[in-house]
C-alpha cells in the first residue's frame, strides 16, 4: 500500500524567502554553511530519500533542496494517516529558526523578571553568543550550587535514531560537566512499571506479548481494557513496523468476540466491530473485583492455578468476600461504582471463564490516582481465570503499544550513543545516570519544595534545590499535569534552556531557545519495530538544515568544547563514524548468531536490512515456560510466583498502596458522592498526533473544531448545556480553564468528556497562572499528585470539570505562530 502526500499543506516558507534567508545568513556570517551540515549529506540534493520516524518508514521527494512530498514505504502494512503532518513539521510557521534569548534574561541575567516567561519577548542572538551563555551558566550553577541544582532529566518522546538521541546527548554532556539531577520512570507507565516487578517480577509493560498468530488461532475472547491499539500502534518508540495491525486484521477476519472496556467507543471498537462496555472512568478496579467475586462465588475460578502459580490469594480472598472490611465485592456493589450493569459484570465473568480469554490492558487506567491497582487487579483476575501461559490466554500489557505481539525477527540489537551512566536493562529511558533522581512526575513538587522528604517504592529521599532546568526532546508544558501550578513553579528557576525545532509551549517558557534539526536534516540509524526488530534502517538526511538549525549532537559538542570536554563528548568521531560503529557492533552480534548482514557501505547504499522471522517467534507464548515448570522457571518476584499479596509492599506500610489489589476512591471522581464537578475529563492520547508532536502542523485542520482542540461530549450532556456540535466551549474546574471546540457524539459515556493530551497551551495572558487557555490543553485541568507513595506516577487521567457554551469575545489562538521577532 502506498500513500502519497502532496506538499500542498507545507507552505510555511516559500522557496523564495527560504533562499533569500540562507543567502542572508551566509553573508552576515552568523554561521557558515559548513557548520550547518555536520556529517555526510544525502546522495544528491534532489531525488527520493528513504528515512524513518515515529510514524514509520517513508520516502521523501526532494526538489530544489526542499522536501515536497512524502510517501509511506510500500512494505508498511498500515501507514499512519499522520504522515502529512510529518512533512509539514519541517516547514510549519512554528519552526524555530534562530537561537533566541528572553529579553530580560539577556539584558539582566539569570532569574530576571521570571513573570515574563512565556510572553514571547525574545531577542535573536548568534550561535556563538548563545552557546557561550549556556556554557557559562552551566559552569556558574555547578560552581555555586553543585550538580544537584541542575535538572536535566529531560523527559520526552524526542525522535528516533541511535546517534541523535537528544536526551541521552544532554545527559552525556551534563555528566561531563559535573553531574545533574535525573528522573526515574516515565509518564506512560508511571504506576505499572513500579507495581509490576513486585507482582510479576518484571516490567511487563515494555515486553513482548504472546504472538499475534497464536492469539488469532487460540484466543476466543479478546478484551481491550483501557486500550485503543488501532490508535496507539500507529507510532513506535523506534520506527514502527505496524505488525500489530496485521494481527488485529487477522483476528477480525475470524469473527471471534472482541470487547472494548472504555468510557469511549474507541477507534479499535469501531474498526474491530467490538462490543463496547462503557465503564465509568477510574472504576476498573471495582469492576474487576465484581467479576472476581462472581468467579469465586460461582466456583468458576481456577484454584489449581492459584495454588501452583500464585501466592497470597488467601490474604486477598477475605477482602474480596468482605470479611475483612464488611463489604463483599459483589457484581451489584461493583455496578454501583463502575456503572456497568451487575448482570453484564456476571455475564463477563462467565464468558471469560468459559472461553480462552486474553485480557489486553492499556495504560490509561493506570495513569490516574491509585493507578497501581488497575494492572495488579487485572493480573489477579487473569490468575483466577488460570489461563496465564496458555496459548492466547492470560493478560498482556503491551498489545496496544509499539505493536507488541508482532513476532520478533531474528536480528541483532543496535546499540547507540551512551550517556556515560548506567542504563537499566531493557529500558533505555530508565537511565540511572545523574547526581540524584526524582520520580519524574514529581517535578513541580520538587521545584516548589526543596528539601522536602518524599517516598518512592520503599525509599525515602529529599528533593534537591533546583536553579536551572535543561530540556531537549520533550514538551513538559504539554505533558505535565496542573499547568497553572507548573507555570508558577517554573518561575522559580534562574535559568530554563530548551532545544526544539518548534515553538512549543515549553520553548516559549524558556530563557534560552536553541533551534534543533528535525531527524530529516541529519543522518542516523534505527531499528524498525520495538518488539518485531524487523529491520535496521538508514535514517538518511533528506534536506539540509532549515534556517540556522543544528543537530543536538553538534550543539552539545560545541557546549562541551566550551567546558573543555569536546574530545570526551565526540570521542573524535563524526556522524558517519558513529553510525558505522553502531552498525558494525550489530553486525558482529549477527555474525555470532549466524545472521547475514551486508557491510556498512552496502547497507547505507541500500538503506535498509531486513531480517526474517523464525517460526518459533510466531508461536511465542508469554509465560509458557513458567507454566510448564514454575520451580525451574520462577518469576523474578521474592516468591518466584505471581504475587497477589506482596510482603514487600506490606513492609512499606503505605496507606495509599496496600499489600493486595484494593479499590480506593481516587482524589476526585465525577460520580463520587459530593463531587464538585459533574464531568470526568478523559485525556486519551490523540488520534492524529503523537502527544504534542505535529500539533503545530496543518494536520490540525483535519481535526480541530472552531480552530480549537476538539472536546468530545455526549449528546445528552451537550443538550443539557445548550451546546451544539461545533460550538466553542469553556471547560473549567478549580485548577484551570480552557476553550475547546465541541464534538457532540454518542461515542462517549454521558458524564465524560474527551480532551486529548498534547494540545498546545495557548494562554490568553501568558505568564499568569490561571489564565484562560485559548486552544484546549487538558493539563490545565488535571491533578498533579503522585499515583501513590509506591510509584509516584502521574495522574493525567484524573480530572473532573464542567463545560459551558462560551459566549464571550473569542480570544485568538496564538501558539501556532512564532513569537514576535522570531519569524523574520
Ligand atoms: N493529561 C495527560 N497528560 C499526559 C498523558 C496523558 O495520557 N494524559 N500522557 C503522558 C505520556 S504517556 C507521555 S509519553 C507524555 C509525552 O510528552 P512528550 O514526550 O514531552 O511529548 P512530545 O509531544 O512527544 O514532545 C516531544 C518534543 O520533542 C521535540 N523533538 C523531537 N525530536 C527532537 C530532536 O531531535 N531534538 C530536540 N531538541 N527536540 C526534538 C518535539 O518537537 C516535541 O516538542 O505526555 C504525558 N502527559
Ligand atoms: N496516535 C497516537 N498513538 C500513541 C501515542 C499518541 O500520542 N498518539 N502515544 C504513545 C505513548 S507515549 C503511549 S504511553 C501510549 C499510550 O497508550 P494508553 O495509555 O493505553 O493510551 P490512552 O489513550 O491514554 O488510554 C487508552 C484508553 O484508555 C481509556 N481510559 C481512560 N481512562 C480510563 C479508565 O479509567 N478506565 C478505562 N477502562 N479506560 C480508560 C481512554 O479512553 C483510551 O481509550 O500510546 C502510544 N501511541
Ligand atoms: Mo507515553
Amino acid at each position: 500500500m502506498t500513500m502519497m502526500i502532496k506538499n500542498t499543506l507545507a507552505s510555511g516558507v516559500s522557496r523564495r524567502s527560504f533562499l533569500k534567508t540562507s543567502a542572508m545568513l551566509g553573508a552576515a556570517g552568523l554561521v557558515g554553511p559548513s557548520l550547518l551540515t555536520f556529517g555526510a549529506r544525502a546522495e544528491g540534493a534532489d531525488g527520493e530519500v528513504m528515512t524513518g520516524s515515529h510514524w514509520g518508514i517513508f520516502k521523501a521527494k526532494v526538489e530544489g533542496g526542499r522536501a515536497v512530498s512524502i510517501a509511506a514505504w510500500d512494505k508498511d502494512p498500515k501507514p499512519s494517516h499522520q504522515l502529512p503532518g510529518v512533512l509539514d513539521s519541517i516547514y510549519s510557521p512554528t519552526r524555530i529558526r534562530y537561537p533566541m534569548v528572553r529579553r530580560a534574561y539577556l539584558e539582566k541575567g539569570p532569574g530576571a523578571e521570571p513573570e515574563t516567561r512565556g510572553k514571547g519577548d525574545f531577542v535573536r542572538v548568534s550561535w556563538d553568543q548563545a552557546l557561550d551563555l549556556v556554557a557559562k551558566e552551566i559552569q556558574r550553577v555547578e560552581k555555586d550550587h553543585g550538580p544537584a541544582a541542575i535538572f536535566a532529566g529531560s523527559y520526552g518522546w524526542k525522535s528516533p535514531g541511535k546517534l541523535h538521541n537528544c536526551r541521552t546527548l544532554l545527559s552525556r554532556m551534563m555528566n561531563l560537566a559535573g553531574g545533574f539531577v535525573n528522573h526515574i520512570g516515565d509518564y506512560s507507565t508511571g504506576a505499572a512499571q513500579v507495581i509490576m516487578p513486585h507482582v510479576m517480577g518484571t516490567l511487563e509493560v515494555y515486553e513482548q506479548q504472546t504472538a499475534w498468530p497464536v492469539v488469532v488461532d487460540n484466543t476466543e475472547v479478546l478484551v481491550f481494557w483501557s486500550a485503543d491499539p488501532y490508535k496507539t500502534n500507529q507510532i513506535g518508540w523506534v520506527i514502527p513496523d505496524h505488525g500489530g495491525f496485521e494481527g488485529m486484521e487477522a483476528f477480525k477476519k475470524t469473527g471471534k468476540t472482541v470487547i472494548c472496556i472504555d468510557p469511549i467507543r474507541t477507534e479499535t471498537a469501531k474498526e474491530m466491530n467490538a462490543e463496547w462496555v462503557a465503564v465509568q472512568p477510574q472504576t476498573d478496579v471495582a469492576m474487576m473485583l465484581g467479576i472476581a467475586h462472581t468467579l469465586y462465588t460461582e466456583k468458576l475460578h481456577n484454584q489449581d492455578f492459584l495454588d501452583t502459580y500464585t501466592t497470597g490469594f488467601d490474604k486477598f480472598l477475605p477482602y474480596l468476600m468482605g470479611e475483612s472490611d464488611g463489604t463483599p465485592k459483589t457484581a451489584e456493589w461493583a455496578s454501583e461504582i463502575c456503572g456497568v450493569p451487575a448482570d453484564k459484570i456476571k455475564e463477563l465473568a462467565r464468558l471469560f471463564a468459559s472461553k480462552r480469554t486474553m485480557l489486553a490492558g492499556g495504560w490509561g487506567m493506570q495513569r490516574q490516582h491509585h493507578g497501581e491497582q488497575a494492572h495488579w487487579m487485572m493480573v489477579t483476575l487473569a490468575s483466577m481465570l488460570g489461563q496465564i501461559g496458555e496459548p492466547g490466554g492470560g493478560f498482556g500489557l503491551s498489545y496496544h503499544y509499539a505493536n507488541g505481539g508482532a513476532p520478533s525477527a531474528d536480528s541483532p540489537v543496535l546499540s547507540g550513543i551512551t550517556d556515560g551512566g548506567k542504563a537499566v536493562k531493557g529500558a533505555e529511558w530508565l537511565s540511572t545516570s545523574g547526581a540524584a533522581a526524582i520520580p519524574l512526575a514529581r517535578i513541580v513538587d520538587m521545584l516548589e519544595n526543596p528539601g522536602k522528604e518524599f517516598d518512592f517504592n520503599g525509599t525515602k529521599n529529599t528533593y534537591p534545590d533546583i536553579k536551572m532546568a535543561y530540556w531537549v526532546g520533550g514538551n513538559p508544558f504539554a505533558h505535565h499535569q496542573d499547568r497553572n501550578r507548573m507555570v508558577k513553579a517554573f518561575q522559580k528557576l534562574d535559568t530554563f534552556i530548551v532545544h526544539d525545532f518548534q515553538w512549543t509551549p515549553t520553548a516559549r517558557q524558556a530563557d534560552i531557545v536553541l533551534p534543533a534539526t528535525t531527524s530529516y536534516e541529519r543522518n542516523d540509524i534505527e531499528q524498525v519495530g520495538d518488539y518485531a526488530l524487523k529491520a535496521i534502517l538508514a535514517m538518511k538526511k533528506v534536506i539540509d538544515p532549515v534556517y540556522e538549525a543544528r543537530s543536538d549532537f553538534d550543539i552539545f559538542a560545541e557546549i562541551s568544547k566550551r567546558l573543555g570536554k569536546e574530545k570526551e563528548f565526540t570521542e573524535d568521531k563524526d556522524e558517519m563514524a558513529w553510525l558505522k560503529s553502531f552498525y558494525d557492533a550489530a553486525q558482529e552480534q549477527a555474525k555470532q548468531r549466524q545472521i547475514d548482514m551486508p557491510d556498512f557501505d552496502t547497507f547505507w547504499k541500500d538503506g535498509i536490512v531486513e531480517f526474517s522471522v523464525p517460526d518459533e517467534a510466531k508461536a511465542y507464548v508469554r509465560y509458557s515456560t513458567f507454566r510448564e515448570d514454575p520451580l525451574l522457571n520462577p518469576l523474578g518476584t521474592p516468591s518466584g510466583l505471581i504475587e497477589i499479596f506482596s510482603s514487600n509492599i506490606e513492609k512499606m506500610g503505605y496507606d495509599d498502596c496496600p499489600a493486595h489489589p484494593t479499590w480506593m476512591e481516587p482524589v476526585e471522581r465525577a460520580n463520587a458522592k459530593g463531587a464538585k464537578f459533574p464531568l470526568h475529563v478523559d485525556t486519551a492520547h490523540p488520534i492524529s498526533r503523537l502527544h504534542s508532536q505535529l500539533c503545530g502542523t496543518k494536520l490540525r485542520e483535519t481535526y480541530s473544531v472552531a480552530g480549537r482542540e476538539p472536546c468530545m461530549i455526549n449528546t445528552k450532556d451537550a443538550e443539557k448545556r445548550g451546546i451544539a456540535d461545533g460550538d466553542v466551549v469553556r471547560v473549567f474546574n478549580d485548577r484551570g480553564q480552557v476553550l475547546a471546540g465541541a464534538l457532540v457524539s454518542d461515542d462517549i459515556l454521558p458524564g465524560v468528556i474527551r480532551l486529548s493530551e498534547g494540545a498546545w497551551y495557548s494562554p490568553v495572558e501568558p505568564g499568569k497562572p490561571g489564565s484562560l487557555d485559548a486552544y484546549g490543553d487538558p493539563n490545565c485541568l488535571t491533578v498533579d499528585i503522585g499515583t501513590s507513595k509506591l510509584a509516584q506516577g502521574n495522574c493525567g487521567h484524573t480530572a473532573i470539570a464542567d463545560v459551558e457554551k462560551f459566549t464571550g469575545d473569542l480570544p485568538k489562538v496564538t501558539v501556532f505562530e512564532a513569537p514576535a521577532g522570531a519569524a523574520e
